[in-house]
């Protein structure tokens, strides 16, 4: 099987909600020390993007979608030692504050850019999800944070967001920390428009651009 293939199956693991398969590719990925990121990105989670599309259009209900989730994130825990040891980069300046907003409560491509991060030196906080922005200020202002990133993956909580914005210039502490924000629906537009620092579409841009930001 060469590599676009056993991707495919990958995909089509979660997609048929098939975990002994899932699991048994994402061994197969750390014995044959494939491109681990691209194993998520190209392989697994295209499987759980397609797991979305075919809620969206109604063919796969609620039960299908958490089932399929639950593999995605088994797949995941099992790649996750090797993503944390392949960061070749360290250097310990930078911490970096990671939440899902409150009224979210997707995790797996959060848990996957705190990973990276890690991976590539920098101290992470992951507060987890639904994380109201108040809390997710006065967590960065006790630790010492350089970056705030906060995810969301609905278009209906986005707005909670903006918020942690919001109450950075209410407190007139804005210009302590650069704000990121991540998941499917933000855009630059947003980004632009709540007055945040920068998003990413991904880990491996996550990563460059914490870097970019740090320095
Ligand atoms: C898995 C999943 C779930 C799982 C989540 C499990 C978990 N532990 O996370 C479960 C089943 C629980 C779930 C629940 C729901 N879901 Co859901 N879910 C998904 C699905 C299929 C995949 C998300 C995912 O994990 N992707 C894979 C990861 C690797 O990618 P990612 O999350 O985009 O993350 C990457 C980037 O975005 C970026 N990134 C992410 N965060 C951050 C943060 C920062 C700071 C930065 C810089 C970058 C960054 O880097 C990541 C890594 O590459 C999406 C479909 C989709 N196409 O996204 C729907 C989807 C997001 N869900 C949806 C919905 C509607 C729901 C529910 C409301 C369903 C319901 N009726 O109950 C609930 C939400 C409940 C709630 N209050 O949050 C909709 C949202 C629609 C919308 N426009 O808002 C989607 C788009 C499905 C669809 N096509 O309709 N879901």
């Amino acid at each position: 099987m060469d590599t676009e293939e056993i991707y495919r199956e990958m995909a089509n693991s979660i997609v048929s909600l098939d975990q002994e398969k899932a699991v048994h590719l994402a061994n197969q990925a750390l014995d044959e020390s494939m491109d681990l990121l691209q194993v998520i990105e190209k392989g697994f989670g295209e499987g759980i993007r397609k797991v979305g599309d075919l809620w969206d259009e109604g063919e796969f209900f609620l039960p299908e979608l958490m089932s399929g989730a639950q593999i995605m994130e088994k797949a995941v825990d099992i790649i996750t030692p090797g993503l944390q040891s392949s960061g070749s980069e360290r250097q310990s300046s930078g911490k970096v504050l990671l939440a899902t907003i409150e009224g979210d409560i997707h995790s797996i491509g959060k848990t996957i850019v705190a990973t990276m991060l890690k991976a590539n030196g920098f101290q992470v906080v992951d507060l987890g999800t639904d994380v109201k922005a108040e809390k997710i200020v006065d967590e960065a202002i006790k630790g010492d944070i350089d970056i705030i990133g906060v995810s969301t993956l609905l278009t209906t909580t986005m707005v909670n967001q903006k918020k942690v914005i919001d109450l950075l210039n209410q407190k007139n502490i804005r210009n302590k920390f650069k704000v990121i924000f991540g998941g499917a629906p933000v855009t630059q537009g947003w980004v632009d428009e709540c007055g945040a620092d920068g998003y990413a579409e991904n880990a491996v841009e996550s990563v460059k651009l914490v870097k970019e930001l740090i320095q």
